[in-house]
């Protein structure tokens, strides 16, 4: 059915090059690699500003989940030209913590615990996070001279000029930086998580940042794991996406987005990129607005990706998604629960069990 069904959609191959050859190896892909990073920042989320090093300030904050947890807040200055901009997060491990496994979670608010962050629940299954609300990266609208908008604003923007999603996973990064010096975290064993807006930035961080072994995309739909041709009749498109959004994207997105078979790459591209790591596609039955249908096609496009690295990618059976489905034996999974479009403790404890069958084992 997989294979049918993309056939329809007659999706860009991943494996052919611009010179007209196919990858048929690692090597060539790292190659290709490269030409799928550049055609996604390029026409789709806008290329990263500078790697700016960041003054930090720490401030630990009163005992709290039962005295089982250490709670820091950690404030990031970026300067850059004459423009500064300070971006808190927070940081949260078990105590006595050494070389524990790691969340980076962008979140909508920067609440602890937060709806979407049960974070007592992950702290007790050993796990540290390092979380930030993502407006206090920039503002979620179309005025980019705000926050690292405008620390890194280039006057009128450019075609290829980054979007929000791009400064929110530029952040995120930066947070992957400052784990690499705090001896809390195995920087071997962090993943990036983040839900709708912010599940299409976890995907976009991981295939940016080589560094994260894992991403857990929620419920990110169009323009995140859902692959863009042929969505389905109450799924949300490029077009309506870029006319509401336009803002998360760089201006030459808009070329392409009212006929997606125009679009010289589709998502299952942004999955690849992140091969042979680990990913999480998260599904729920209720949210047909982020196609869930074309989330897990997605998956089955990029999968041959991880076989060339000689490890299964996705490994699910050959129908469209059902509540209860968990493919998780594969390192690109798929998840789908009942229920509408949130990030439920169900979503991480499904994330949480593929942190541990593959990279805390
Ligand atoms: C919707 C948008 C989706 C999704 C969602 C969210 O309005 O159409 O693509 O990103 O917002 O972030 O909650």
């Amino acid at each position: 059915m997989f294979q049918a069904e993309l056939q329809k959609r007659n999706l860009p191959d991943l494996f052919l090059c611009p010179d007209g050859t196919r990858v048929s190896d690692r090597a060539a892909w790292e190659t290709q690699r490269a030409y799928w990073r550049e055609v996604l920042l390029e026409n789709e989320y806008g290329q990263l500003p500078p790697v700016v090093e960041p003054a930090v300030t720490v401030t630990v904050n009163p005992v709290t989940f039962a005295g089982k947890a250490v709670w820091e807040t950690v404030r990031f200055t970026f300067s850059y030209g004459q423009k500064s901009h300070t971006v808190p997060t927070q940081l949260i491990y078990p105590r006595g913590a050494k070389g524990a496994p790691f969340f980076v979670m962008l979140n909508f608010r920067p609440d602890i615990p937060d709806r979407y962050l049960p974070v007592e629940e992950i702290l007790d299954n050993g796990f540290g996070i390092l979380t930030f609300c993502y407006q206090d990266v920039t503002s979620d609208d179309g005025d980019f001279s705000n926050g690292l908008a405008g620390v890194f604003a280039e006057g009128e923007r450019r075609e290829n000029s980054f979007g929000k999603i791009t400064l929110w996973a530029y952040m995120a990064m930066r947070c992957m930086d400052y784990l690499e010096t705090r001896e809390e975290a195995d920087i071997h064993r962090v993943a990036v998580a983040g839900h709708s807006r912010l599940g299409k930035t976890a995907l976009l961080t991981a295939a940016l940042d080589e560094r994260f072994a894992a991403s857990f995309s929620n419920n990110s739909g169009c323009s995140g794991a859902a692959i863009s041709r042929g969505t389905c009749p109450d799924g949300e498109t490029t077009k309506v996406i870029f006319e509401r959004f336009p803002y998360w994207f760089c201006p030459r997105y808009e070329r392409y987005v009212d006929d997606p078979t125009t679009l010289p790459f589709d998502q299952h591209a942004l999955l690849a990129l992140i091969a042979p790591r680990v990913v999480g596609v998260g599904a729920a039955d209720e949210d047909h607005w982020a196609d869930n249908d074309a989330q897990l096609l997605s998956c089955a496009a990029a999968s041959p990706v991880w076989e060339l690295y000689g490890k299964p990618g996705l490994i699910a059976p050959d129908r469209m998604p059902a509540i209860g489905d968990e493919h998780t034996d594969g390192a690109l999974g798929f998840h789908m629960r009942a229920g509408s479009h949130y990030f439920s403790r169900t979503d991480w404890l499904v994330y949480m069990r593929t942190m541990n069958k593959h990279i805390v084992k």
